[in-house]
């Protein structure tokens, strides 16, 4: 890795609101599984996983997020479910809005003259709430959160002895 290179990503971030909401719904969930909670400040979806970026790239990347004209939507988070192979416990909604799918869309195909190689695997929604989480059988039903999406968000990933840390470092607002 350069030393000029950051881990990064974009995402969509809950704002304080709805993390107090997730954190009520999904909490009694989370406590009853082992595994390693995502801390809440932790908490987000991705929307385009980028690796390690060197310093162009990273200025055209955001050059692209600049010009991406999406429109803004409501995301009802209302499923809590289980990967079994990677042991994720995740947050997710049963229905992506069109904006949404717009929006994944648009970052996908236009971040790569900036040498972004998307992912051959399909999009899935997801904010993880725990990894190597225990075999889950059932889950119980959450009230639905809804959250206003207004902004997406680019995410430098720093990974230090006590894990990993996310800074939000650039922010556009959708319309
Ligand atoms: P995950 O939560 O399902 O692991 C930062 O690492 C974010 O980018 C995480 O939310 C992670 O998803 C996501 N991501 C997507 N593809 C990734 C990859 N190949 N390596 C690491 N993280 C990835």
């Amino acid at each position: 890795m350069s030393n000029h290179s950051e881990r990064l990503f974009f995402a969509l971030w809950p704002n304080s609101n709805v993390r107090l909401a997730i954190n009520e719904q999904t909490q009694p969930v989370v406590q009853a599984i082992n595994g390693k909670i995502t801390p809440s400040e932790n908490w987000h979806i991705t929307l385009a996983f980028l690796g390690e970026v060197d310093k162009p790239a990273k200025a055209c990347m955001q050059e692209v997020a600049a010009k991406v004209q999406g429109n803004r939507f409501t995301l009802s988070l209302e499923e809590v479910g289980y990967w079994s192979k990677q042991r994720i416990l995740w947050l997710g909604a049963k229905k992506i809005p069109d904006a949404l799918t717009d929006l994944v869309s648009h970052l996908t195909t236009d971040l790569q003259s900036c040498g972004y190689r998307p992912e051959t695997r399909p999009f899935r929604l997801h904010l993880t709430l725990m990894r190597k989480a225990s075999q889950v059988k059932t889950l119980p039903p959450i009230t639905p959160i809804k959250w206003a999406v207004e902004d997406f968000c680019l995410v430098r990933s720093v990974t230090q002895s006590s894990g990993v840390s996310y800074e939000v470092i650039g922010r556009w607002l959708l319309n």
